[in-house]
């Protein structure tokens, strides 16, 4: 495994700020980038699952019928990736993390969550940044269906902490007493990922 890919269409002799809205170090694009380790998985609905395990009281397995029956939000936020750009104003609509938390019920002794995606990627955080009222399932960005690249049929999106603690094409979480590096996590990237503290190694 190697480092993350440099993105080339970004300068990063020049930072941004806009009183205070954007984090140390990054630069605002308007395009969005797709980065991912791997190549984009082809993913079937019908045999799609998502699923929930490890310290929960109901662990679940959620058809596409079933998940995305789940009430649909809508969110605005910014993220930020990084490789060092952020993106502003994001439209995105999904179900809320709330809204399947309250549903498979993690223990208390819960204290950090993994999230799976199709094909084995992962990645780690604190179950207490998860568990927060603008964290999503996203199904949609700027009215429209994600797109395979940037996860479809659904990704985790967790705003305040770098874009790389949600996982595309998600289709798990596990939740564990014990943090357990995701995939970019065992190469050296932070365990929480905080934007604002330039979390970005360890
Ligand atoms: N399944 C999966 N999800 C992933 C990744 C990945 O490699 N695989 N990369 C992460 C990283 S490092 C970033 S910056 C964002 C990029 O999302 P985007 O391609 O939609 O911009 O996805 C995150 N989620
Ligand atoms: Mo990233």
């Amino acid at each position: 495994m190697g480092p993350m890919p440099i993105l080339r269409d970004v300068k990063i002799r020049e930072r941004d700020d806009l009183g205070g809205r954007v984090p140390p170090a990054q630069v605002v694009t308007k395009a969005w980038p797709v980065l991912h380790s791997g190549s984009v998985p082809t993913v079937d609905l019908e045999h799609w699952r998502f699923k929930v395990d490890g310290l929960v009281d109901e662990p679940r397995s959620f058809t596409w019928d079933e998940f995305s029956a789940l009430p649909i939000e809508p969110r605005k936020n910014d993220i930020h990736c990084v490789t060092h750009w952020s993106k502003l104003d994001n439209e995105w609509e999904g179900i809320p993390v709330r809204r399947v938390l309250s549903l498979v019920k993690p223990k208390p002794e819960a204290k950090f969550v993994l999230q799976r995606a199709v094909g084995g990627w992962t990645t780690n955080l604190p179950v207490e940044d998860f568990d927060r009222e603008e964290n999503l399932f996203a199904l949609r960005h700027s009215g429209e269906p994600l797109s395979k690249e940037h996860g479809w049929p659904c990704r985790v999106v967790v705003p305040h902490l770098y874009f790389w603690k949600g996982a595309k094409w998600v289709n798990g979480l596990t939740f564990l007493a014990v943090d357990q590096a995701g995939f970019w996590e065992r190469s050296g990237y932070h365990m929480r990922g905080d934007p604002w503290k330039e979390e970005r190694f360890r």
